[in-house]
């Protein structure tokens, strides 16, 4: 398994495929520059490789894609790999096919490992269709053994914006669904939002970079306060922070928004939230938007990507424009002043989750992805 080891959806699907996959019997490495954001030691069958990168006073920049090709062909010699997976195209889908390239070389005909590249969302839409990638991302994904994108959006993104005419198999992302429960700390609860001067706590959840438009969540919340007591929680971190911590000074809000962090237990904030808001400017699946639904928390978002896939308009939460912040706060007051609607869209939510995307239901795709590559 390759991935990232930063705060992001693609590292989290990676993490809990691994440790699904070892649960499941298999023997799993996972590849990567450090341990990844939910990675978790003493899980059995399942390791940990670094990718060390030396410097050298000639490079500017670390040469990470050699060293992680270099690293995934001796891990695959060392544990005869029957799969390389590489989730997020740029440059694992590079890096996957050079050491597939090196293992052809060293093995001739008996090159028996094959690779899967999972495409994660901005790998495509925002970094891989850039000129300064494109065809290098799109050779790369041409010539992997196969590919899976995690939403119908993004497999019709891949196709626009590279062209790829191989078969892309859509596998949504998932969760671990004992884990993803609602449990209310009341005493949080009560903290975050004081019986008798708060209504409504609103949840945001994302790695803070400029796509995930925490801003407009700032907005949504604002308009909606005008008319109902809220207070707003902000969980994660990432390079807009500092700006949305002086766009809460300037609006006035600081009384109201909370910000936690990177959050290694989001379920325990989750819990507590009334509504979820995603108004993402590109989302291709939107992790933290099904992590919230199971908790039972509607979501509010932007109608873009894979959003709409997974938001199902009226039932387990809202999508609107993604500037259509006014239409957000309305949607998201109507729900605060119906309790029972809100409470109801929420226990929707969480049964739509346990149907369709708990770990036991998608792993079995990925394993049968992994038989398909090697036909
Ligand atoms: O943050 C990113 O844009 C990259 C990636 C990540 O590592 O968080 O997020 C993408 O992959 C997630 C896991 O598949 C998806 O849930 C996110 O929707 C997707 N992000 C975008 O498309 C913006």
């Amino acid at each position: 398994m390759v991935c990232y080891a930063s705060l992001g959806g693609s590292g989290v699907v990676a993490t809990e495929l691994a440790r699904a996959l070892a649960d499941r019997g298999h023997e799993v490495h996972l590849i990567s520059s450090e341990p990844p954001f939910r990675w978790q030691d003493g899980v059995a069958r399942l390791t940990f490789h670094r990718v060390t990168v030396p410097s050298y006073p000639l490079f500017r920049e670390p040469q990470y894609l050699l060293a992680l090709a270099n690293t995934i062909a001796r891990v695959a010699d060392e544990q005869q790999l029957d799969i390389v997976h590489a989730h997020y195209a740029v440059p694992h889908a590079t890096a996957a096919y050079l050491a597939d390239q090196m293992l052809h070389a060293s093995r001739g005909g008996a090159q028996s490992t094959r690779t899967v590249t999972t495409l994660h969302g901005t790998d495509i839409t925002l970094v891989g269709s850039d000129a300064s990638y494109a065809r290098a991302v799109a050779f790369s994904i041409e010539r992997s053994h196969g590919v899976t994108a995690v939403s119908h959006s993004l497999k019709a993104d891949t196709v626009a914006a590279l062209g790829i005419r191989r078969a892309i198999q859509v596998i949504p992302n998932f969760l671990d669904c004992t884990a993803y429960r609602r449990r209310v700390d009341p005493a949080l609860r009560e903290e975050l939002c004081p019986t008798g001067s708060c209504d409504a706590l609103l949840i945001h959840m994302s790695n803070f970079r400029p796509v995930k438009r925490v801003d407009l969540v700032l907005d949504v919340f604002r308009a909606l306060r005008r008319r109902v007591r809220a207070r707003l929680v902000l969980i994660g971190d990432g390079p807009v922070r500092p700006d949305v911590a002086r766009q809460v000074d300037d609006y006035g809000l600081t009384a109201d928004v909370v910000f936690v962090g990177e959050e290694h237990d989001p379920v325990r904030w989750l819990s507590v939230g009334d509504l979820f808001l995603l108004p993402s400017a590109q989302e291709s699946f939107g992790l933290a938007a099904l992590e919230a639904m199971a908790c039972e928390v509607p979501v509010i978002a932007s109608n873009v990507g894979g959003l709409p896939e997974i938001v199902h308009q009226g039932v387990t939460g809202f999508t609107s424009a993604p500037d259509a912040t006014e239409e957000m706060a309305d949607n998201a007051i109507a729900l605060i002043r119906n309790p029972d609607r809100r409470r109801a869209m929420g226990a929707a939510a969480a049964e739509m989750v346990r149907t369709l995307y708990c770990t036991d239901r998608i792993v079995p795709l990925y394993e049968e992805a992994y038989q398909l590559a090697h036909r």
